[in-house]
């Protein structure tokens, strides 16, 4: 029987990103043992990459901003697909969370008058991000950190989790193991906050880096959890296309929300050319008047740049299929014209910017206070994930608690920029707490030794074998994804993926890794198959459900909204002899009163 460390917490938090130590703060306050496990190390987490800000009422650079305008853009935004119950306690919390993150330590750009200083983005009526230049998941994740480790948190780096347990149907912990010697983990617990982040790694240009194999969203549905909106996969507009090696990189939205401007090759500012007609009347119509609502005119519009991400990545599309695109299939950010109407640009640029143009300096030689960037659409963000309740974070498993971007509901069909931050802030917070409280109320579950045994003897089945490389199944694997579920999608090419994915199913059974248990990455990346297979299957299923065009969702076999059949959830469960159910769930019943906010904002 292989052997395993056991470690017993009351709480036991997946996931060391801003969601995951939010919950283990609040979890730890609340007065119970808590345990965090990581796959990386800590401070490592995609929480880097929301760089541009924090959306949270402030008030700050616009006082007519309220929670109410908050709610009604993330409503609007997620296509009215969003849990409204979520949308209004993010608008609500959101500014208290940022406001005690300060407190922690936090340290934020200040306006004039020594407030935190907030920036336009897309979808948001008023400069609503509270940013840190465009390196603010950093110093949220410095913060919280810090602030976690203060209160005596445990933390198991490099450690990945492989199963769920459960007793009597309900949790009782977490299987796993650590990446440097290969040895096995048990960890007992009351309840687990799931909080992984997202599932990137599905496809092959991407943000995301090697850890977000969508662990937490294929973990959940393993355990009998419910998953929703999984169809809605986000396509950041602006990554970086040139070299090779870098596609895919994240390019702050910040640049945009500073004045950049998008261009094809013949120089033609194409986001003019389509603008929605729900967002019409909003939108500058001219380059004169989008300049001017960057620089803070409130007569001004916002520029077309600052559509919503779904609606930018679409453009972006058209232009390099239509011939329109960089050499590199991208399409230009130009944050360097503003030399033409501001003295000082490039101090300006490099003190906004600092990274973006580091980043760009270092990784393509190009010096972003001269010349344009190649960009491109780059997988960023799951606006699907675990299925919970609104308030307390729990899932349809009793003791399962999801947060951030393993959790669903926030951002219905499509993701505003800067609230994921808020998002895992406030509903980090909330799991926790909730969490906390589970375990107060119920008693220590029992682990069945058998099934660990078992657990562990599958894990180590890929050494026994001789067998296909499991880089080569990864590879394949996101290939097939970027192609067929991509950001156009049709019936006929996403039952190619599925039909594919079965045949990848079957290879990763029989993939094969050489060498020991130390730090051994082919091993990891053979274990990771197993999720990265099922969130696909997943995402393509429920993407074949859904006959309509909405948010991230574009189907080019019907290309149009139709709010008939896609005003609801779908939903991805288990069945009790193991097969994949897909199911379409209608919307809760919005409130009048909120009903009323959205037609008021409209
Ligand atoms: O929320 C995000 O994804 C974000 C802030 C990203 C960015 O462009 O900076």
């Amino acid at each position: 029987m292989p052997e395993y460390q056991t470690h017993d917490y009351d709480v036991l938090v997946i996931g060391a990103g801003g969601a995951g130590l939010r919950a283990a703060i609040e979890a730890s306050a609340n007065g119970v043992r808590v345990g965090v496990v990581t796959k990386s190390l800590l401070g490592k987490a995609h929480t880097v990459m929301a760089e541009g800000g924090i959306a949270a009422v402030m008030a700050n650079v616009d006082e007519r901003d309220n929670w109410k305008v908050h709610f009604a853009d993330t409503m609007r935004g997620g296509q009215y697909l969003n849990n409204w119950r979520m949308a209004e306690l993010h608008a609500k919390e959101a500014p208290d969370r940022v406001r005690e993150l300060e407190a922690w330590g936090a340290l934020f750009d200040r306006t004039q008058d020594g407030r935190i200083l907030q920036r336009n983005f897309g979808g948001h009526r008023y400069p609503r991000l509270a940013h840190v230049g465009d390196r603010t998941g950093l110093e949220m994740i410095r913060t919280l950190q810090d602030h976690g480790i203060h209160r005596g948190i445990e933390v198991h780096m490099e450690s990945t989790v492989l199963s769920l347990l459960k007793d009597d149907g309900r949790i009782s912990g977490a299987f796993g193991y650590e990446r440097e010697r290969g040895r096995f983990l048990l960890f007992r617990a009351r309840a687990v906050v799931l909080a992984t982040g997202g599932i990137g790694r599905a496809y092959k240009i991407t943000s995301n880096s090697w850890e977000y194999t969508g662990d937490g969203h294929a973990l959940a549905y393993d355990a009998g959890a419910s998953l929703m909106d999984m169809e809605f996969v986000q396509f950041h507009p602006t990554g970086m296309v040139w070299p090779p090696s870098v596609r895919g990189i994240l390019v702050t939205e910040g640049v945009r929300g500073e004045g950049g401007v998008l261009k094809n090759n013949q120089g033609r500012r194409f986001m003019f050319d389509d603008i929605p007609e729900n967002y019409r009347s909003q939108t500058a119509d001219n380059e004169d008047e989008g300049w001017r609502y960057t620089q803070g005119d409130r007569n001004a519009r916002r520029p077309p740049e600052l559509l919503t991400r779904d609606h930018v990545a679409r453009c972006i599309v058209r232009e390099v299929r239509e011939g329109r695109g960089s050499a590199h299939d991208g399409v230009f950010l130009d944050i360097a014209w503003i030399k033409d109407r501001i003295p000082n640009s490039a101090a300006h640029i490099k003190r906004k910017l600092p990274s973006m143009y580091h980043q760009f300096k270092q990784l393509a030689d190009i010096d972003i206070t001269e010349e344009p960037m190649e960009v491109g659409p780059t997988t960023h963000y799951m606006m699907g994930g675990v299925r919970v309740d609104p308030d307390t974070q729990m899932s349809d498993v009793p003791g399962l608690f999801a947060a951030g971007e393993c959790a669903a509901g926030l951002h219905g069909a499509n993701r505003l920029g800067g609230n994921s931050l808020s998002d895992l802030l406030v509903f980090g917070k909330r799991a926790g707490e909730y969490a906390a409280e589970f375990a107060k109320e119920n008693g220590t579950p029992a682990v069945d030794s058998d099934e660990i045994s078992a657990k562990a003897q599958q894990a180590l089945a890929p050494f026994e074998r001789t067998g296909e490389n499991p880089y080569q199944v990864q590879h394949d694997l996101q290939e097939t994804m970027q192609k067929l579920v991509g950001i156009v999608r049709s019936e006929e090419e996403m039952q190619q993926a599925l039909i594919t994915l079965r045949e990848l199913e079957h290879r990763a059974t029989k993939v094969a890794v050489p060498g020991n248990r130390e730090y051994n990455s082919a091993w990891h990346t053979a274990l990771d198959l197993r999720n990265l297979l099922t969130v696909s299957q997943i995402i393509t299923r429920a993407a074949i459900l859904r006959k309509e065009s909405r948010g991230a969702h574009f189907r080019e076999d019907y290309p149009w909204k139709d709010d008939a059949t896609g005003r609801c959830n779908i939903l991805v469960r288990r069945n009790a002899a193991g097969e994949m159910q897909v199911m379409q769930e209608p919307l809760p019943e919005l409130p009048s009163e909120l009903k009323q906010i959205i037609e008021d904002m409209k």
